[in-house]
This record gives C-alpha cells, sequence and structure tokens, in this order.
C-alpha cells in the first residue's frame, strides 16, 4: 500500500488505476489510502459534460481534452456508463471514442457504473476524484448521459457543467428546460455541420433571456467536433466560468459541498455495514419468517433494530 501511493503521487499510471479500483469497490484498504492521499488533493478543476444520447459528448469531449494537453494540463476523464457495472477497460476507449488518448501520459481515462460497483446506494465517484487529484490532474471531465435524471448528480460534482446539445432538438429542449436552467454553466450546440443550427441557437437564448438576474448567463457556442471545430472557444467559456467561480469565492463553496457529499457517503456506508451487522445478529430473516401466518409487530421491531445499533 505505501508503494501504491508513493508511486501514485508520482504519477505512475498503473497505480493510479489500482488505486481507483480500490476506492472504487471500497476493497481492503481503501479509507487508508483515502486518508493518506488527502493531502494531495482538492486541486483539480471538475467539468461535468452531459446531455442527450449521441449528441457528440465524447468526440467533444476528447478534442477538449486534445487541445487542453498542448497546453501542458494532465487531464483525468470518467465516463460514467449507465449500461454496465463493469466496463473493461481494453473496450473502454472505443467505446466512448478516446483510444487515441488512452497511451498520451497525460491523459487517465476510466469508466465506472453508475451506481457504484457493489451495487450500493452512493456511488464512490467522490473518492475516485480525489485519487485523480493525488494523480495530478489538472482538470477532470466527467461524462454523463441524460439531463437531470442521472442516477450520478453531475451538477453537485462538477464546477463547470457543460451541456452538449445537437440542431434539430426542439422538442427535447422544451422538455428538459427547467432542468437544463438550473444546472448549465455553458452550451455547446454540436453537430453544427447539421441544419437548424441557428434555430436550436434561438431557441436556448430564448430560454436563457426568461431570466434576468443571472449571476453568470451560461454562453452558447457552436462545435463540429469531429472536425475539431468549436473547441476553443467552448474552451474559454469554461474557463471564463473557472473565473467567475474563482473571483466570487464560489469554487471553494462547491468544494465545500463535495467535501461534505463525500462525508455522508462514508457515514451511510459505515451506517450500513453496522445495520447489516446487526441484522445477522439477530437472524432478522428468520424472525420474519417464522412469524408467517400471524401479524408481525414489524415496528417494535424496527425499534430493537435501532436499539442494537446504538449499543
Ligand atoms: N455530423 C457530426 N457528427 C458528429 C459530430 N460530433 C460527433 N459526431 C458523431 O456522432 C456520433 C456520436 O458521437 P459520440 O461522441 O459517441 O456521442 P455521445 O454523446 O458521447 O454518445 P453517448 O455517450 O452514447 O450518449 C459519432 O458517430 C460521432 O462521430 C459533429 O460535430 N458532426
Ligand atoms: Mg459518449
Amino acid at each position: 500500500m505505501d508503494k501504491l501511493i508513493k508511486n501514485l503521487l508520482q504519477g505512475s499510471k498503473k497505480d493510479c488505476a489500482r488505486a481507483i479500483s480500490i476506492v472504487e469497490n471500497r476493497s481492503k484498504g481503501y479509507e487508508r489510502l483515502l486518508k493518506e492521499i488527502l493531502p494531495y488533493t482538492g486541486n483539480s478543476y471538475i467539468v461535468g459534460i452531459t446531455g442527450p444520447p449521441g449528441v457528440g459528448k465524447s468526440t467533444f469531449t476528447k478534442e477538449v481534452v486534445k487541445e487542453m494537453i498542448k497546453d501542458g494540463y494532465s487531464i483525468g476523464i470518467i465516463a460514467i456508463d449507465p449500461t454496465s457495472h463493469f466496463t473493461k477497460g481494453a473496450i473502454l476507449g472505443d467505446r466512448i471514442r478516446m483510444t487515441e488518448l488512452t497511451s498520451n501520459n497525460k491523459v487517465f481515462i476510466r469508466s465506472m457504473g453508475s451506481r457504484g460497483s457493489l451495487g450500493g446506494t452512493t456511488n464512490s465517484i467522490l473518492s475516485v476524484i480525489k485519487v485523480l487529484e493525488a494523480y495530478g490532474c489538472d482538470y477532470i471531465f466527467i461524462e454523463t448521459v441524460g439531463v437531470g435524471q442521472s442516477e450520478v448528480d453531475i451538477v453537485n460534482i462538477s464546477d463547470t457543467v457543460a451541456i452538449v446539445l445537437m440542431p434539430g432538438m426542439g422538442d427535447d429542449i422544451q422538455a428538459i428546460k427547467a432542468g437544463i436552467m438550473e444546472i448549465a454553466d455553458i452550451f455547446v450546440i454540436n453537430k453544427a455541420d447539421k441544419d437548424g443550427v441557428s434555430k436550436t441557437k434561438t431557441e436556448i437564448e430564448n430560454m436563457l433571456s426568461f431570466k434576468n438576474d443571472w449571476e453568470f448567463r451560461p454562453k452558447v457556442s457552436l462545435a463540429i467536433s469531429n472536425k475539431g471545430e468549436g473547441i476553443n472557444e467552448a474552451i474559454d467559456n469554461i474557463k471564463s466560468h473557472k473565473l467567475f467561480l474563482e473571483n466570487t469565492n464560489k469554487l471553494m463553496n462547491k468544494k465545500a459541498m463535495r467535501d461534505y457529499k463525500e462525508m455522508d457517503d462514508f457515514v451511510h456506508i459505515k451506517l450500513e455495514e453496522m445495520l447489516n451487522k446487526v441484522y445477522k445478529q439477530i437472524n432478522i430473516q428468520e424472525k420474519i419468517q417464522q412469524t408467517e401466518g400471524s401479524t408481525l409487530d414489524i415496528y417494535t421491531m424496527a425499534e430493537d433494530v435501532i436499539q442494537s445499533l446504538k449499543k
């Protein structure tokens, strides 16, 4: 473990991958690992990339990352995979269209299931972010599908949320309007080579003008990601939102919220562990099965469980 931590902090990709697996699966030693890397965390800027399926989120992210590594930044990419809890690294690069980045030393790519690999209620993404921070990522990009319905709550995780859309999504925009207004910091209309770009842009601008007391009015830009066009403008927009957060002390608040959430996740994990122990001790399953037929006083039973938890 000492060696793993040392190598992780020195930028070993292999050990970063191992450390992520440990915290993701909450395997033996994960708490110690997180505690020891804590002093080296908190320095990454988190960008959430979200939007409907197939609009080009991965292609866009890949192009943004390609530009940013030219400027010397180290980047982490987490793709939240809603379909599978276990996506093997080998097919990941293909699936999220980032094959050409996987061998780059400045880029670390990882896919995660949306509900945590243990199938529990808490997702370990905040702990995975900590590992990537310790690894030395300047920016961490998190790609999720869908807006407002994703199990991983991208707003509470990200410093900047970029919503990617494509032309001809009028109805979709209507459907997700409320959600979008709440969470978007920048908009990217990708596939600007397709018909209907200006209509979609007008729709978004109109939607934004319903509100006139923006602290930071989301900027809307166009991109043709598969040709690498419009990428620098989107990066500028991300950076101008970052500057806004820094100048208004809001960046610190976001980090504090993430810390609170991670702490709360840990409390829940610990409580769940304790609860499972108590259930085992008092043979709860058996008790419930034995009383088959008669009315079970589940309320008193629940109170007994809580009492046992307190012991
Ligand atoms: N015409 C056009 N096609 C694009 C553009 N950007 C991406 N594509 C294509 O759109 C398809 C989907 O791109 P992805 O990047 O996988 O989209 P995604 O939003 O990440 O998809 P999911 O993760 O499955 O939701 C691919 O075939 C891309 O090559 C673009 O600007 N114009
Ligand atoms: Mg994708």
